[in-house]
């Protein structure tokens, strides 16, 4: 591995720059902050990158040993992303995953046919891990916590494809540190801020003037450990 990285993490930031998922410049955030880099996860968009992401979900959550029945894709954006990843989980995990199932959620309600706002496996009594990209205020993630209480199901964790490692606008730690010790559950992602830093610079993929801004942003708004 370079720079300490996984051979499923540098796959995965290599696809990253190359779909221009990842990219740096200068983003305006949901926050408001401005920052030097900016992920969209809606650019591994053909199937040779969804692939590389769906195997770099499926390595990080079968690295991370959580034991759970549901993967749970919060709508719209978590919907690919569940249903590519449980695939993966299944072709890399091998039995240990073939019972493990999806499932996800309508934005609208629908009252006939079957009913119901979750499509997939029921979450009644069943251990829930939720994916997603990136969390940033927590928003969406909140919602899905709130779904799947409603649906009787228990979420014992989180899998995202960033964990920006950044605080908050309100407190001293960052998204996946807030998220975490609300609820009381694990937050894993494939890649941190630190990871795309270490990798990078060992590979002279970005210019000293970008690395100088990312160091810059990350020491400005590093959360409490
Ligand atoms: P929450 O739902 O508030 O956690 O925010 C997630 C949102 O952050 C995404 O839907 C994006 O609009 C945004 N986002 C990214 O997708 N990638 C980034 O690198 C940074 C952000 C952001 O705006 O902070």
């Amino acid at each position: 591995s370079v720079g300490g990285i996984k051979s499923y993490q540098q796959s995965f930031l290599n696809s990253a720059l190359e779909s221009d998922a990842l990219q740096f410049g200068e983003f305006v955030l949901k926050s408001g902050r401005i920052s030097p880099y900016f992920f969209n996860a809606g650019y591994f968009s053909t199937g040779k990158l969804l692939s590389t992401l769906a195997t770099a979900y499926a390595q990080a959550i079968i690295d991370s040993g959580i034991e759970f029945d549901i993967l749970f894709g919060p709508a719209y954006k978590g919907i690919p992303l569940c249903a590519a990843t449980i695939t993966e989980l299944y072709r890399l995990g091998g039995e240990k995953y073939s019972n493990v199932g999806y499932s996800f959620n309508r934005k609208e309600k629908k009252d006939h046919g079957e009913g119901g706002s979750i499509v997939g496996c029921s979450l009644e009594n069943k251990k829930i891990l939720i994916i997603d990209d990136v969390i940033t205020a927590g928003t969406a993630i909140k919602e899905a916590f709130q779904l799947i209480k409603d649906a009787k199901g228990i979420t014992v964790g989180c899998i995202i494809a960033l964990d920006r490692q950044e605080t908050t606008v309100d407190s001293e730690y960052s998204a996946t540190q807030v998220v975490s010790k609300s609820y009381g559950v694990p937050v894993f992602s494939i890649v941190s801020l630190n990871d795309i830093v270490a990798y990078l610079d060992g590979n002279g993929k970005f210019t000293e003037n970008e690395k100088l801004k990312l160091d810059a942003y990350r020491k400005k708004y590093l959360p409490k450990s």
